[in-house]
């Protein structure tokens, strides 16, 4: 904290970089330069502002494990504030997040640089904000304003927040200066107007309709997450209650979230994904000795889906691209494609924020000859899911590109060291696994090969920050870490059915604990001939199958054909309009549960003399989502990523993981390993011929070793890994 005068005004500068979070001790800096403003007669007005640029990221997230954070220091510090008989302007630059934001609400002015961006993020790491915020935005920007910014934790920027009047100025420099002439303005000028507390809240002619509405959608879109509904209910308390008991309510609200299990959730997420740079490979290489390249130029190769998302991804981030396709007429559907895509994302640009410009010169070019590619930094192959053709344009690479260029795959499932193994610089190959649409999830799995060099692997971890996204580094294996996970899920799901289970019942259960879309919802939209063909391509289906091999089961193992004959009978998913589900027309969305199915699955259950019996929803949960976990287990024990909050991070950006429950191996070890062993032991021995149910000796060895917490499992492994 720094304190200086500029004539009759106090400057006091937040000081704890990189974001100035409001440590405690920050707290108690601020709290005495606002007493040192309030006792010196030379001292007319004061101003608050940020060190570097930032004004605050709000309170100090790590220190809400602390016990000392029990008496939520910032409230009254904020109340010191505003109840200041000098003016006080809040110079914000940066961002004001959180408490941050609480600070400069308490203020009697605020003026903001045009690029600052400010927002009360509070419920995405499961709390509400406890300041006095929920009290004082809406009785500032009114109730309907006031609960979007809090319930969605958005960031809004300066001009939105100038709209809304949450500031009385935006500039475009010199936000500190700005603040300074502003507070010798308004010194002798009455505060009692200025003070946000003693504002009414601004009424709606229909307050009760309108809040009643607001839960209906709140409830539908939180899933069982807890913290939407809390701050959903601070804001109303403002609407039936004295400013001081909403206060009061406020502050009973932020103990329960506080307490919850899902803040803590929500909290290891924030840091765990700010971890995923601090990779490590199982080769030894690390973030610690390896520098990215620059990359200012890209290309992609394949303007199928995944090639589109990833082109327009590549110019959101204004990175200059050549999208290449085979052929003329591929071409133009590609550039159709993806200038639709672009203009879309274009009017999606905020107010204030510089136009997508992708038809400017050099911004992105379509070619259909390789040669185009000869100077790019990147190049990521989108093309299908075939080995041969993937291998060809590898083959190519490496003769047209430049010697530093990095040479992705976009790849779910194919192994990166047979890709690398036609080129000539495996060292420059990696994979890059985005998820569909890619414009929109978060998550790339960045898969290395034995050969890949430590700065390729940075390279595409910057990559994938420039483009706003969470890179995950991580080994190479069949299906690398998400879809490897999500066979076992799946296949238990198949099992249940088989079992007695019905679709709707399995989804359901899913849904209910958190997931977007259940199983075979997912696999309804995924498209089940995706799989179809992988199962094909791997001699588990058709005629490539050794003769007189049971119909359910494989290499010695249970298999269920139940996906096979779906497809064989041309079921799809939502493209075919049929699928688990049937949908109002081909490509329809709405799903109904299919009667078909149902008399399907008696004659399949009787001609393979199975009885079906009644399965609750205890057994449907821990068998779809301990399979899963016991295969993070093995994941984790063989090296192919660094961490279990790289598993986390995995499954709640691309797989619908409810972030509440803080990614499968989070919820694992609230669940208790002993628990999740003991599960496991009871379900494997009813079901033997389920491999993915029998647990993995990693998960054996840790609760072998007293359960340790979840940010020791990995030194706990270098212990005794070899003896795995
Ligand atoms: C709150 O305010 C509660 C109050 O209502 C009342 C309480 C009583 N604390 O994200 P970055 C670290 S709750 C501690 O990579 P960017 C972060 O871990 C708070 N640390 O940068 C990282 O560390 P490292 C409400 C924090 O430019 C480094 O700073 N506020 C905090 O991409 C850089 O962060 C929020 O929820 C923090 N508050 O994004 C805002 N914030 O280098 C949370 C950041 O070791 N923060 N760090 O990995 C953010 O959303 C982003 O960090 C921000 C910058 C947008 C600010």
């Amino acid at each position: 904290m720094a304190q200086q005068a500029s004539g009759t005004v106090a400057v006091i500068r937040l000081c704890n970089p990189p974001v100035n979070a409001l440590s405690l001790t920050v707290l108690q800096a601020l709290e005495d330069g606002l007493r040192r403003a309030e006792a010196d007669p030379s001292v007319k007005a004061a101003v608050i502002c940020g060190e570097n640029g930032q004004f605050s990221a709000g309170a100090d997230i790590r220190e809400f494990s602390s016990p000392r954070r029990q008496g939520l220091a910032l409230g009254p510090v904020v109340s010191l504030i505003e109840s200041s008989r000098k003016p006080v302007v809040a110079a914000i630059e940066g961002f004001a997040l959180g408490g941050g934001l609480e600070v400069a609400l308490g203020c009697h002015y605020r003026i903001a640089h045009v690029k600052a961006r400010m927002g009360l993020p509070e419920v995405t790491i499961g709390l509400l904000p406890a300041a006095e915020g929920t009290q004082r935005l809406p009785r500032l920007i009114g109730v309907p304003a006031a609960l979007e910014m809090i319930t969605t934790g958005r960031h809004i920027p300066a001009a939105e927040a100038l709209k809304l009047g949450l500031i009385d100025e935006a500039v475009e420099e010199n936000t500190v200066e700005a603040a300074i002439d502003l507070a010798k303005k308004v010194i002798g000028q009455p505060l009692g107007p200025r003070r946000l507390s003693q504002k009414p809240v601004p009424k709606l002619p229909n307050m009760e309709a309108f809040l009643s509405d607001a839960l209906v959608k709140l409830k539908k879109q939180a899933r069982g997450c807890l913290a939407p509904e809390l701050c959903f209910q601070a804001v109303r308390a403002c609407t039936q209650q004295p400013f001081a008991a909403g206060v009061r309510r406020e502050r009973e609200l932020f103990g329960v979230l506080l307490g919850s299990g899902q803040a803590q959730a929500l909290q290891y997420l924030f840091f765990a994904e700010r971890a995923m740079h601090r990779w490590a490979t199982a080769t030894g290489a690390s973030w610690q000795r390896a520098a990215p390249q620059p990359v200012r130029t890209a290309a992609v190769i394949g303007l199928g889906t995944m090639g589109r998302g990833i082109v327009t991804s590549l110019v959101k981030a204004r990175i200059p691209v050549v999208a290449l396709e085979q052929d003329g007429e591929c071409l133009s559907a590609g550039r159709r494609a993806v200038m639709a895509l672009l203009e879309r994302e274009a009017a999606k640009t905020e107010q204030g924020a510089p136009a997508l410009d992708f038809r400017g010169p050099g911004r992105l070019r379509f070619a259909v000859d390789l040669a185009a590619l000869a100077d790019v930094d990147v190049v990521i192959e989108a093309v299908f899911e075939d080995m041969q053709l993937k291998k060809e344009i590898f083959r190519k690479l490496s003769k047209v590109c430049k010697p530093g260029a990095l040479l992705c795959t976009n790849t779910s499932a194919l192994s990166i060291d047979e890709i690398a193994s036609a080129t000539s610089r495996p060292q420059q190959v990696l994979g890059t696994h985005f998820f569909s649409p890619a414009h929109v999830m978060r998550l790339v799995e960045i898969i290395y090969g034995w050969h890949t060099a430590p700065s390729a692997i940075a390279t595409a971890v910057q990559l994938a920050k420039t483009l706003h996204k969470v890179g995950v580094v991580v080994g190479n294996c069949f299906g690398f870490v998400g879809n490897r996970m999500m066979f076992p899920y799946l296949q238990q799901a198949v099992f249940l059915l088989e079992e007695g289970s019905r679709a709707e019942a399995v989804d359901q259960v899913l849904e209910d604990f958190g997931f977007k879309i259940g199983p075979f919802r997912m696999s309804d939209l995924a498209g089940l001939d995706v799989g179809w063909r992988s199962r094909k391509g791997q001699g588990l289906t058709g005629a490539s199958l050794p003769a007189g091999t049971p119909p359910r089961q494989r290499q010695g193992r249970r298999y269920s054909p139940l996906p096979d004959l779906l497809c064989e009978q041309g079921r799809f998913g939502q493209k075919a309009g049929r699928g688990w589900y049937l949908y109002e027309r081909a490509g329809g969305r709405v799903a109904r549960p299919d009667p078909w199915l149902h008399s399907f699955l008696c004659h399949y259950r009787d001609a393979h003399g199975i009885r079906p019996r009644a399965i609750g929803p205890e057994e449907i949960l821990e068998r779809c989502l301990l399979a899963l976990i016991n295969e993070g287990f093995a994941i984790l024990a063989e090296g192919i990523a660094a961490g279990p909050e790289h598993l986390d991070v995995i499954y709640t950006n691309g797989y619908g993981w409810p972030r509440h429950r803080g990614g499968p191996m989070f919820y694992a070890s609230t669940l208790g390993l002993p628990h999740v062993l003991a599960q496991l032991q009871k379900y494997s021995e009813a079901h033997p011929d389920s491999p993915e149910l029998r647990p993995s000796a990693w998960l054996q060895r840790l609760v072998a070793m007293g359960s340790p917490p979840l940010q020791e499992w990995m030194s706990c492994l270098g212990q005794h890994g070899s003896k795995l």
